[in-house]
């Protein structure tokens, strides 16, 4: 599906709103690049093809000047203004904006006033007390941006679990693809579903292992090789491990490679227990003999254990649990709680959401669009929100049992309120509250924030709750006992966002809500039709958190959730 014209020229647009922001550049043409190279990121045809049929024009997003950085892109493989842009900065400034708590106006006065151009130089800036002449640089924002550059170092070594599945998925293809391959299958971190993974684990049963180990060397850089086993460097820092196994043990290496290693060594002492040897090739008992080593579940069997989900193998302390939780099945759910379109900052119109959910399963889609205070999200008036209330009527209308439910990411502002009136709230099928502003107050204020937010009526869902990004932003602190506590009265689900960058609530939050007595509803935020892929990677950290079906709001029908609004008419 992915186009490499595409994929070159979301890249140049993503740069161009980089460079712009650098320079300062009103805001709203910044996100006009970001909104773009969303767009074609998610689009199903080639934008050359696209481009050369004329038809360009009339997507959404890409007025007169964008087309034409288009043609330039078909014409030349460049766009002008980018290399312009390029040109006039040092080649590492882009990287520096990835710096968490460094946004683009600060490291646009640390190029101008020190020449700042790389993540290496402010830090050595920082360290040396360089930066703490220029307003706006005191102790706290050197103290903040040291962390940061950590939370970089870090992202680089541990890459997010979204990307990781489908570069695994893409890898699997090719080697299930060669004909002496039997099977192929991913295991470590990624298999237990965490939510960013050190490194790729790829198991491999093949009848000429010397061929895999020769195909795998040609896709990276070499770090290690053996006549079973060979470790590369992917995009040059992220490495995957693939090891050839005999089929006969695929089970017991599945589950040694899996862990995770506190899971094993709990395992292994239960082995030892019971005077055998657990190992990568089976379990054998005192005398050598094997026991089971095929699959899984024999080993597990043979231990006197139920069958253990790879999500919920990692303290060693789910060994002992009594019973298992049901594992949670993406067909499970009926819907997707949170998403955007084009109303807000979504790429796609109502009409192209719902056809997406309805190929994809879903009973319902909530439109969740950022309300009026989210300026730069092209947040919706009063006006419009009834004016896209009307629209989803319209449409529903016209589907059989699938709806659109007309819903809002309403703002929870710093006292607190809500971001629309009571009585506007009131009309909505569905409605997210969310922080979206001053993350910086003090855990009290935050934690009142937050509770008078949810405690307002018609409040369905808090959205991300921490407002954390993973590798980017530790998110805000609050009492969230209280906070749960008071959801759970108000009959308010925690959400797991199911975005890579978020995936929040995190596993342990999310398994200590729903020990609270809270519901749990996943959305994807999704802002093009690619990211409802988003959704089971939220359906794993759920997994993760031992939560079933009947703890999610998404396993409502569209019907039960409708009575959570007893005075809406029918529909
Ligand atoms: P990661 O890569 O840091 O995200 O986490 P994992 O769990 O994938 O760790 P990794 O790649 O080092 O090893 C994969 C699995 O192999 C690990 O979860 C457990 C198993 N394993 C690796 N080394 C050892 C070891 O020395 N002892 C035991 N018992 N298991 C090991
Ligand atoms: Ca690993
Ligand atoms: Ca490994």
């Amino acid at each position: 599906m992915a186009f490499e014209d595409n994929q070159q020229l979301t890249r140049i647009f993503e740069e161009i709103a980089d460079f712009l922001e650098l320079q300062g550049e009103n805001i709203f043409k910044v996100k006009a690049y970001q909104k773009a190279a969303r767009g074609l990121e998610g689009l199903e045809r080639s934008v050359t093809e696209l481009y050369r049929s004329g038809a360009l024009v009339s997507m959404p997003g890409f007025g007169k000047a964008l087309v034409e950085k288009v043609g330039q892109f078909v014409d030349t493989g460049h766009v002008e203004l980018h290399l312009q842009l390029k040109s006039s900065f040092p080649p590492e400034i882009l990287h520096l904006m990835d710096v968490p708590g460094l946004g683009a106006k600060k490291a646009a006065l640390l190029y101008k006033e020190l020449g700042i151009g790389s993540v290496d130089g402010l830090e050595k800036a920082l360290r040396e007390g360089l930066v703490t002449d220029i307003k706006g640089f005191g102790k706290k924002t050197v103290d903040k941006l040291l962390e940061g550059i950590g939370l970089l170092r870090q992202g680089e070594q541990r890459w997010l679990l979204g990307r990781v599945s489908l570069l695994a998925d893409e890898l699997l293809g090719r080697l299930r693809a060669l004909p002496v391959v039997q099977r192929a299958e991913a295991a470590g971190s990624l298999r237990r579903g965490k939510e960013t993974v050190g490194d790729l684990d790829l198991l491999v049963i093949s009848s000429a292992p010397e061929q895999v180990m020769e195909f795998f060397a040609g896709l990276g850089e070499v770090i290690g090789s053996g006549p079973t086993k060979t470790s590369i460097r992917w995009e040059g820092t992220f490495q995957i491990d693939l090891r050839c196994v005999p089929a006969e043990s695929f089970g017991a290496a599945m589950q040694y490679f899996t862990g995770s290693m506190d899971h094993n060594v709990a395992l292994r002492g239960r082995a030892k227990r019971m005077s055998c040897e657990l190992n990568e090739y089976g379990l054998f008992d005192a005398l050598g003999q094997c026991l089971a080593s095929e699959t899984e579940e024999e080993i597990y069997a043979k231990l006197g254990l139920p069958w253990i989900a790879p999500e919920l193998r990692e303290s060693g302390a789910e060994l002992e649990w009594e019973n298992q939780p049901e594992r949670l099945e993406l067909s499970q759910l009926q819907g997707n709680l949170h998403t955007h379109s084009l109303w807000s900052d979504g790429t796609d119109t109502l009409e192209q959401l719902a056809e997406e959910a309805q190929k994809r399963g879903y009973k319902y889609l909530a439109v969740t669009d950022h309300s009026r205070s989210m300026v730069v999200a092209n947040g919706l008036s009063i006006e419009r929100l009834l004016a896209q209330g009307e629209e989803i009527a319209r449409l529903n209308r016209g589907f059989g049992d699938f709806r659109l439910l007309w819903g809002s990411e309403v703002d929870i502002l710093g006292d607190g309120s809500l971001d629309f009136p009571e009585d506007i709230l009131a009309r909505l099928d569905f409605v997210v509250a969310a922080v979206h502003s001053q993350f910086s107050m003090s855990p009290e204020a935050m934690t009142e924030r937050i509770c008078r937010g949810i405690s307002h009526p018609y409040v369905d869902v808090l959205a991300h709750p921490t407002g954390r990004k993973i590798n980017r932003r530790v998110g805000y602190q609050a009492d969230w006992e209280r906070v749960y506590a008071v959801a759970r009265e108000h009959g308010v689900a925690l959400e797991i966002n199911c975005s890579p960058r978020r995936l929040d609530l995190n596993d342990k939050a999310a398994r200590r809500a729903r020990d609270c007595g809270c519901l749990i509803s996943l959305g994807t935020d999704a802002h093009s039709l690619p990211e409802f892929d988003y959704l089971p990677l939220g359906v794993l950290q759920a997994r993760r958190a031992g939560i079933e079906a009947a703890s999610l709001l998404n396993s409502l029908s569209w019907e039960q959730l409708r009575k959570r609004r007893p005075h809406l008419a029918d529909v």
